[in-house]
Protein backbone atom coordinates (compact mmCIF):
# COMPACT_ATOMS: atom_id res chain seq x y z
CA UNK A 1 0.00 0.00 0.00
CA UNK A 2 1.35 3.50 -1.00
CA UNK A 3 -0.23 6.71 0.20
CA UNK A 4 -1.44 8.32 -2.88
CA UNK A 5 -2.77 11.86 -1.93
CA UNK A 6 -2.16 14.05 1.28
CA UNK A 7 -4.37 17.79 1.49
CA UNK A 8 -5.06 20.04 3.83
CA UNK A 9 -8.53 21.50 4.49
CA UNK A 10 -9.59 24.75 6.86
CA UNK A 11 -12.61 25.35 7.59
CA UNK A 12 -14.40 27.25 10.49
CA UNK A 13 -17.54 25.45 11.92
CA UNK A 14 -17.88 27.22 14.85
CA UNK A 15 -13.76 28.08 14.82
CA UNK A 16 -11.29 27.11 12.80
CA UNK A 17 -9.65 24.02 12.54
CA UNK A 18 -6.64 22.46 10.10
CA UNK A 19 -7.43 19.24 8.64
CA UNK A 20 -5.08 16.90 7.09
CA UNK A 21 -6.36 13.99 4.59
CA UNK A 22 -4.20 10.99 3.58
CA UNK A 23 -5.49 8.71 1.12
CA UNK A 24 -4.05 5.50 0.12
CA UNK A 25 -4.04 2.67 -2.67
CA UNK A 26 -6.29 0.78 -0.96
CA UNK A 27 -8.61 3.53 -0.26
CA UNK A 28 -8.19 3.98 3.00
CA UNK A 29 -8.18 7.29 4.32
CA UNK A 30 -6.98 8.47 7.62
CA UNK A 31 -7.33 12.36 9.45
CA UNK A 32 -5.03 14.14 11.72
CA UNK A 33 -5.95 17.44 13.21
CA UNK A 34 -3.01 20.45 12.26
CA UNK A 35 -4.91 23.02 14.05
CA UNK A 36 -2.47 25.77 15.99
CA UNK A 37 -5.14 28.89 17.05
CA UNK A 38 -4.28 32.16 16.06
CA UNK A 39 -1.26 30.71 13.57
CA UNK A 40 -3.58 28.30 11.48
CA UNK A 41 -2.35 29.33 7.95
CA UNK A 42 1.42 28.13 9.63
CA UNK A 43 0.83 25.08 9.72
CA UNK A 44 -1.63 24.34 6.78
CA UNK A 45 1.60 26.37 4.39
CA UNK A 46 3.78 23.71 6.29
CA UNK A 47 1.73 20.99 5.80
CA UNK A 48 0.77 21.89 2.21
CA UNK A 49 4.26 23.22 0.54
CA UNK A 50 6.69 21.31 2.46
CA UNK A 51 5.39 17.70 4.21
CA UNK A 52 2.68 16.49 1.49
CA UNK A 53 5.00 16.21 -1.78
CA UNK A 54 7.11 14.02 0.56
CA UNK A 55 4.11 11.37 1.47
CA UNK A 56 3.58 10.79 -1.72
CA UNK A 57 4.46 7.07 -2.44
CA UNK A 58 5.78 6.16 0.74
CA UNK A 59 4.12 2.97 2.87
CA UNK A 60 1.57 4.28 5.76
CA UNK A 61 2.51 1.76 8.10
CA UNK A 62 6.05 2.66 8.44
CA UNK A 63 4.67 5.36 11.44
CA UNK A 64 7.49 6.13 12.72
CA UNK A 65 9.95 6.03 10.19
CA UNK A 66 7.91 9.08 8.50
CA UNK A 67 8.24 10.60 12.00
CA UNK A 68 11.58 10.39 11.85
CA UNK A 69 12.12 11.22 8.15
CA UNK A 70 9.72 14.83 8.88
CA UNK A 71 11.44 15.32 11.95
CA UNK A 72 14.96 15.02 11.24
CA UNK A 73 14.59 15.55 7.35
CA UNK A 74 13.72 19.28 8.40
CA UNK A 75 16.95 19.75 9.92
CA UNK A 76 14.92 22.88 12.13
CA UNK A 77 13.68 21.00 15.44
CA UNK A 78 10.77 21.48 17.63
CA UNK A 79 8.65 24.14 17.79
CA UNK A 80 4.72 24.26 17.30
CA UNK A 81 4.44 24.82 14.19
CA UNK A 82 6.65 21.76 12.92
CA UNK A 83 5.65 19.67 15.74
CA UNK A 84 1.58 20.39 15.30
CA UNK A 85 2.23 19.35 11.22
CA UNK A 86 4.47 16.12 12.44
CA UNK A 87 1.39 15.55 14.35
CA UNK A 88 -1.24 15.84 11.97
CA UNK A 89 0.67 13.16 9.70
CA UNK A 90 0.92 10.72 12.61
CA UNK A 91 -2.32 10.67 13.63
CA UNK A 92 -3.49 9.89 9.71
CA UNK A 93 -1.30 7.22 9.49
CA UNK A 94 -2.39 5.96 12.94
CA UNK A 95 -5.97 6.13 11.76
CA UNK A 96 -4.92 4.34 8.43
CA UNK A 97 -3.44 1.37 10.46
CA UNK A 98 -6.43 1.04 12.41
CA UNK A 99 -8.42 0.94 9.87
CA UNK A 100 -6.71 -1.39 7.80
CA UNK A 101 -6.34 -3.77 10.88
CA UNK A 102 -9.82 -3.52 11.76
CA UNK A 103 -9.42 -1.70 14.93
CA UNK A 104 -9.34 1.05 17.24
CA UNK A 105 -6.19 2.94 17.62
CA UNK A 106 -6.02 1.80 21.57
CA UNK A 107 -5.71 -1.66 20.54
CA UNK A 108 -3.04 -0.93 18.38
CA UNK A 109 -1.56 0.73 21.60
CA UNK A 110 -1.74 -2.16 23.55
CA UNK A 111 -5.03 -1.91 24.48
CA UNK A 112 -7.28 -0.73 27.42
CA UNK A 113 -5.90 0.24 30.36
CA UNK A 114 -9.36 1.36 32.53
CA UNK A 115 -12.53 1.23 31.25
CA UNK A 116 -13.00 5.33 30.76
CA UNK A 117 -11.52 8.19 30.62
CA UNK A 118 -11.65 10.66 33.59
CA UNK A 119 -12.31 14.35 32.20
CA UNK A 120 -12.79 17.55 33.39
CA UNK A 121 -15.41 20.32 32.34
CA UNK A 122 -14.96 24.33 32.90
CA UNK A 123 -16.88 26.26 34.96
CA UNK A 124 -16.57 29.92 34.76
CA UNK A 125 -18.47 32.81 36.25
CA UNK A 126 -17.89 36.88 35.93
CA UNK A 127 -18.46 36.31 39.49
CA UNK A 128 -17.74 33.42 42.20
CA UNK A 129 -21.92 33.31 42.03
CA UNK A 130 -22.07 33.20 38.63
CA UNK A 131 -19.38 30.25 38.55
CA UNK A 132 -20.57 28.39 41.52
CA UNK A 133 -24.34 27.82 39.51
CA UNK A 134 -22.02 27.01 36.53
CA UNK A 135 -20.26 24.47 38.51
CA UNK A 136 -23.28 22.46 39.89
CA UNK A 137 -24.33 22.20 36.36
CA UNK A 138 -21.45 20.45 35.42
CA UNK A 139 -21.74 17.92 38.46
CA UNK A 140 -25.54 17.18 37.17
CA UNK A 141 -24.31 16.56 33.96
CA UNK A 142 -21.82 14.26 35.90
CA UNK A 143 -18.65 15.56 36.05
CA UNK A 144 -16.15 14.26 38.34
CA UNK A 145 -13.65 17.14 37.69
CA UNK A 146 -14.28 20.54 37.14
CA UNK A 147 -12.22 23.56 36.17
CA UNK A 148 -13.12 26.88 38.17
CA UNK A 149 -12.06 30.51 36.60
CA UNK A 150 -13.81 33.85 37.72
CA UNK A 151 -13.04 37.16 36.69
CA UNK A 152 -10.47 39.02 38.95
CA UNK A 153 -12.93 42.00 40.47
CA UNK A 154 -11.37 44.77 38.43
CA UNK A 155 -10.14 43.07 35.61
CA UNK A 156 -12.79 42.22 33.07
CA UNK A 157 -10.97 40.93 30.59
CA UNK A 158 -9.73 38.12 33.19
CA UNK A 159 -8.65 34.82 30.96
CA UNK A 160 -10.95 31.57 31.00
CA UNK A 161 -14.11 33.81 31.36
CA UNK A 162 -16.64 32.98 28.35
CA UNK A 163 -18.39 35.21 26.58
CA UNK A 164 -21.07 33.05 25.55
CA UNK A 165 -21.95 29.43 25.71
CA UNK A 166 -18.52 28.46 27.68
CA UNK A 167 -16.58 26.43 24.53
CA UNK A 168 -14.98 29.65 23.41
CA UNK A 169 -13.41 31.21 26.21
CA UNK A 170 -10.53 33.34 24.62
CA UNK A 171 -12.49 35.49 23.07
CA UNK A 172 -10.71 35.00 19.76
CA UNK A 173 -10.98 38.44 17.51
CA UNK A 174 -10.86 39.17 14.14
CA UNK A 175 -8.03 41.71 12.60
CA UNK A 176 -6.53 43.05 15.43
CA UNK A 177 -6.14 40.60 18.80
CA UNK A 178 -8.23 42.09 21.72
CA UNK A 179 -6.31 43.36 24.13
CA UNK A 180 -7.23 42.42 28.26
CA UNK A 181 -5.81 44.39 31.69
CA UNK A 182 -4.25 42.12 34.23
CA UNK A 183 -2.51 42.85 37.88
CA UNK A 184 -0.88 39.41 39.73
CA UNK A 185 -1.85 41.34 42.98
CA UNK A 186 -5.76 41.34 42.80
CA UNK A 187 -5.82 37.92 41.56
CA UNK A 188 -3.29 36.35 44.49
CA UNK A 189 -6.06 37.97 46.84
CA UNK A 190 -8.76 36.65 44.74
CA UNK A 191 -7.99 33.37 44.07
CA UNK A 192 -7.81 31.36 47.14
CA UNK A 193 -11.74 32.81 47.82
CA UNK A 194 -12.99 30.88 44.71
CA UNK A 195 -11.79 27.65 46.35
CA UNK A 196 -13.09 28.62 49.67
CA UNK A 197 -16.50 29.02 48.09
CA UNK A 198 -16.81 26.49 45.71
CA UNK A 199 -15.17 23.34 48.79
CA UNK A 200 -17.73 25.29 50.72
CA UNK A 201 -20.78 24.90 48.19
CA UNK A 202 -19.48 21.43 47.50
CA UNK A 203 -17.45 19.73 49.87
CA UNK A 204 -14.32 17.71 48.95
CA UNK A 205 -15.99 14.68 46.76
CA UNK A 206 -15.03 16.32 43.26
CA UNK A 207 -11.87 17.50 41.60
CA UNK A 208 -11.17 21.09 41.29
CA UNK A 209 -8.67 22.47 38.96
CA UNK A 210 -7.38 25.48 38.26
CA UNK A 211 -5.33 27.45 35.15
CA UNK A 212 -3.29 30.64 36.57
CA UNK A 213 -2.24 30.44 32.45
CA UNK A 214 1.77 31.24 33.24
CA UNK A 215 1.01 34.41 34.67
CA UNK A 216 2.78 34.68 37.88
CA UNK A 217 6.53 34.74 39.11
CA UNK A 218 7.85 31.55 40.46
CA UNK A 219 7.49 32.98 44.17
CA UNK A 220 3.99 34.74 43.72
CA UNK A 221 3.09 30.86 42.37
CA UNK A 222 5.10 29.32 45.38
CA UNK A 223 2.62 31.79 47.53
CA UNK A 224 -0.67 30.79 45.53
CA UNK A 225 0.09 26.93 45.91
CA UNK A 226 0.74 26.75 49.21
CA UNK A 227 -2.86 29.74 49.93
CA UNK A 228 -4.30 26.65 48.35
CA UNK A 229 -3.61 23.50 49.86
CA UNK A 230 -5.95 23.56 52.55
CA UNK A 231 -8.90 23.24 49.70
CA UNK A 232 -6.83 20.75 48.11
CA UNK A 233 -6.84 21.06 44.27
CA UNK A 234 -6.34 18.36 42.09
CA UNK A 235 -3.68 20.88 40.05
CA UNK A 236 -2.81 24.20 39.21
CA UNK A 237 -1.80 24.60 35.98
CA UNK A 238 0.87 26.83 34.15
CA UNK A 239 1.63 28.76 37.75
CA UNK A 240 4.59 30.60 35.68
CA UNK A 241 5.36 30.55 31.91
CA UNK A 242 6.20 26.87 31.16
CA UNK A 243 9.44 27.17 28.86
CA UNK A 244 11.51 28.54 31.60
CA UNK A 245 11.71 24.67 33.38
CA UNK A 246 13.68 25.77 36.43
CA UNK A 247 11.22 27.83 37.56
CA UNK A 248 9.52 25.32 38.76
CA UNK A 249 12.58 24.29 41.28
CA UNK A 250 11.24 27.38 43.52
CA UNK A 251 7.88 26.30 43.48
CA UNK A 252 7.84 22.74 44.17
CA UNK A 253 10.27 24.29 47.13
CA UNK A 254 7.30 25.61 48.84
CA UNK A 255 4.25 23.99 48.33
CA UNK A 256 2.73 20.33 47.91
CA UNK A 257 -0.48 21.77 45.55
CA UNK A 258 0.11 19.53 42.18
CA UNK A 259 1.41 21.02 38.97
CA UNK A 260 0.06 21.23 35.65
CA UNK A 261 2.60 21.86 33.11
CA UNK A 262 2.59 21.52 29.42
CA UNK A 263 0.05 22.66 26.83
CA UNK A 264 2.57 25.24 24.92
CA UNK A 265 5.71 23.01 24.97
CA UNK A 266 5.73 20.98 22.06
CA UNK A 267 8.30 17.79 22.50
CA UNK A 268 9.60 15.27 24.88
CA UNK A 269 12.96 17.77 25.40
CA UNK A 270 10.76 20.86 26.47
CA UNK A 271 9.28 18.62 29.53
CA UNK A 272 12.86 17.15 30.26
CA UNK A 273 14.03 18.59 32.98
CA UNK A 274 10.16 18.97 34.24
CA UNK A 275 9.67 15.60 34.28
CA UNK A 276 12.95 13.78 34.91
CA UNK A 277 13.69 16.73 38.12
CA UNK A 278 10.18 15.34 39.45
CA UNK A 279 9.46 19.07 38.63
CA UNK A 280 5.87 18.39 38.02
CA UNK A 281 2.63 16.36 38.59
CA UNK A 282 0.75 16.04 35.50
CA UNK A 283 2.15 16.60 31.87
CA UNK A 284 -0.32 18.25 29.45
CA UNK A 285 1.65 18.30 26.24
CA UNK A 286 -0.94 17.32 23.76
CA UNK A 287 -1.32 14.73 20.68
CA UNK A 288 -1.69 17.82 18.57
CA UNK A 289 0.71 20.15 19.44
CA UNK A 290 3.71 17.52 20.11
CA UNK A 291 4.14 15.34 17.42
CA UNK A 292 1.13 13.34 17.43
CA UNK A 293 0.62 9.63 19.49
CA UNK A 294 3.89 7.88 18.41
CA UNK A 295 5.80 11.30 19.99
CA UNK A 296 3.06 11.97 22.83
CA UNK A 297 3.48 7.79 23.88
CA UNK A 298 7.24 8.35 23.94
CA UNK A 299 6.33 11.51 26.80
CA UNK A 300 4.38 9.41 28.51
CA UNK A 301 6.69 6.78 29.31
CA UNK A 302 9.54 9.19 29.96
CA UNK A 303 6.52 10.83 32.87
CA UNK A 304 5.79 7.16 33.84
CA UNK A 305 9.63 6.43 35.08
CA UNK A 306 9.22 9.71 37.29
CA UNK A 307 5.43 9.14 38.87
CA UNK A 308 4.24 11.85 36.29
CA UNK A 309 0.82 11.46 35.12
CA UNK A 310 -1.14 12.81 32.05
CA UNK A 311 -3.62 15.30 31.99
CA UNK A 312 -3.56 16.22 28.28
CA UNK A 313 -4.67 19.95 26.68
CA UNK A 314 -7.84 19.22 25.09
CA UNK A 315 -9.38 22.96 24.64
CA UNK A 316 -11.85 23.06 21.89
CA UNK A 317 -9.51 24.75 19.61
CA UNK A 318 -8.26 20.97 19.10
CA UNK A 319 -10.38 19.66 16.76
CA UNK A 320 -12.14 16.70 17.47
CA UNK A 321 -9.95 14.23 15.95
CA UNK A 322 -7.18 15.46 18.47
CA UNK A 323 -10.08 14.53 21.06
CA UNK A 324 -10.41 11.15 19.53
CA UNK A 325 -6.81 10.57 19.58
CA UNK A 326 -6.13 11.40 23.13
CA UNK A 327 -8.79 9.29 24.49
CA UNK A 328 -7.21 6.06 22.48
CA UNK A 329 -3.99 6.98 24.06
CA UNK A 330 -5.08 8.09 27.68
CA UNK A 331 -6.99 4.33 27.27
CA UNK A 332 -3.78 2.42 26.67
CA UNK A 333 -1.22 4.18 28.97
CA UNK A 334 -0.79 3.17 32.31
CA UNK A 335 0.11 6.98 33.91
CA UNK A 336 -2.96 8.45 32.91
CA UNK A 337 -4.17 10.92 35.19
CA UNK A 338 -6.85 13.00 33.92
CA UNK A 339 -8.37 14.32 30.33
CA UNK A 340 -9.68 18.19 29.68
CA UNK A 341 -13.16 17.68 28.07
CA UNK A 342 -14.00 21.47 26.57
CA UNK A 343 -16.55 19.97 24.04
CA UNK A 344 -16.65 21.76 20.22
CA UNK A 345 -19.44 24.55 19.14
CA UNK A 346 -21.78 23.23 16.50
CA UNK A 347 -21.32 23.35 13.83
CA UNK A 348 -18.40 21.28 14.59
CA UNK A 349 -20.56 17.90 15.13
CA UNK A 350 -21.79 18.21 11.34
CA UNK A 351 -18.31 18.51 9.48
CA UNK A 352 -16.70 15.97 12.67
CA UNK A 353 -18.68 12.74 13.25
CA UNK A 354 -17.41 11.73 16.34
CA UNK A 355 -17.82 8.21 18.18
CA UNK A 356 -16.55 9.05 21.09
CA UNK A 357 -18.94 9.24 24.24
CA UNK A 358 -19.47 10.93 27.49
CA UNK A 359 -20.96 9.13 30.82
CA UNK A 360 -20.92 9.75 34.19
CA UNK A 361 -17.84 12.01 34.10
CA UNK A 362 -15.81 9.70 31.44
CA UNK A 363 -15.02 9.28 28.27
CA UNK A 364 -14.51 6.27 25.93
CA UNK A 365 -13.42 6.31 22.25
CA UNK A 366 -15.82 3.48 20.81
CA UNK A 367 -14.68 0.95 19.44
CA UNK A 368 -14.39 2.18 15.45
CA UNK A 369 -11.23 1.11 13.40
CA UNK A 370 -8.89 3.53 13.45
CA UNK A 371 -9.72 6.78 15.31
CA UNK A 372 -13.60 6.83 14.75
CA UNK A 373 -13.74 10.36 13.47
CA UNK A 374 -15.49 10.55 10.35
CA UNK A 375 -13.98 13.98 8.39
CA UNK A 376 -17.50 15.51 5.99
CA UNK A 377 -14.98 17.81 3.69
CA UNK A 378 -18.31 19.22 2.19
CA UNK A 379 -19.99 20.26 5.57
CA UNK A 380 -16.20 21.61 5.82
CA UNK A 381 -16.70 23.85 2.76
CA UNK A 382 -19.86 25.59 4.01
CA UNK A 383 -17.82 26.76 6.91
CA UNK A 384 -14.72 28.88 4.91
CA UNK A 385 -11.86 30.12 7.12
CA UNK A 386 -11.91 33.69 9.11
CA UNK A 387 -9.03 35.06 10.13
CA UNK A 388 -8.54 35.31 14.26
CA UNK A 389 -6.42 35.41 17.09
CA UNK A 390 -6.08 35.18 20.78
CA UNK A 391 -6.19 37.69 23.20
CA UNK A 392 -2.79 39.59 24.16
CA UNK A 393 -2.04 40.93 28.09
CA UNK A 394 -1.28 44.07 29.66
CA UNK A 395 -0.03 45.34 32.94
CA UNK A 396 -2.29 48.49 33.72
CA UNK A 397 0.65 50.19 33.21
CA UNK A 398 0.80 49.13 29.66
CA UNK A 399 3.13 46.50 29.62
CA UNK A 400 2.96 43.42 27.53
CA UNK A 401 2.22 40.43 30.26
CA UNK A 402 2.18 36.77 29.47
CA UNK A 403 -1.71 35.51 28.25
O1 LIG B 1 -5.52 28.25 22.15
C1 LIG B 1 -5.19 28.49 23.48
C2 LIG B 1 -6.06 27.64 24.37
O2 LIG B 1 -6.04 26.31 23.97
C3 LIG B 1 -5.61 27.74 25.80
O3 LIG B 1 -5.72 29.06 26.23
C4 LIG B 1 -6.50 26.82 26.63
O4 LIG B 1 -5.17 27.09 28.58
C5 LIG B 1 -6.02 26.48 27.97
C6 LIG B 1 -6.63 25.29 28.60
O5 LIG B 1 -6.11 24.90 29.63
O6 LIG B 1 -7.59 24.75 28.07
MG1 LIG C 1 -4.30 25.88 30.10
Amino acid sequence: MKITGARVVVSSPGRNYVTLVVETSDGVVGVGDATLNGRELAVASYLRDHVCPLLIGRDPARIEDTWQYLYKGAYWRRGPVTMTAIAAVDVALWDVKGKVAALPVHDLLGGACRDGVLVYGHAEGRDVEELSDRFAEHLERGFKAVRVQAAVPGAAGTYGISPGDGRVYEPASSHLPEEATWESTAYLDFAPTVFAAIRERFGFGVHVLHDVHHRLTPIEAARLGRALEEYRPFWIEDPTPAEDQSAFRTIRAHTTTPIAVGEVLNSIWDVQTLITERLIDYVRTSVSHTGGISHLRKVYALAELYGVRSGAHGAGDLSPIAHAAALHLDLAIPNFGIQEHMGHREPAGEVFRTSYTFSDGYMHPGSAPGLGVEFDERAAARFPYEPRYLPVNRRTDGTVHDW
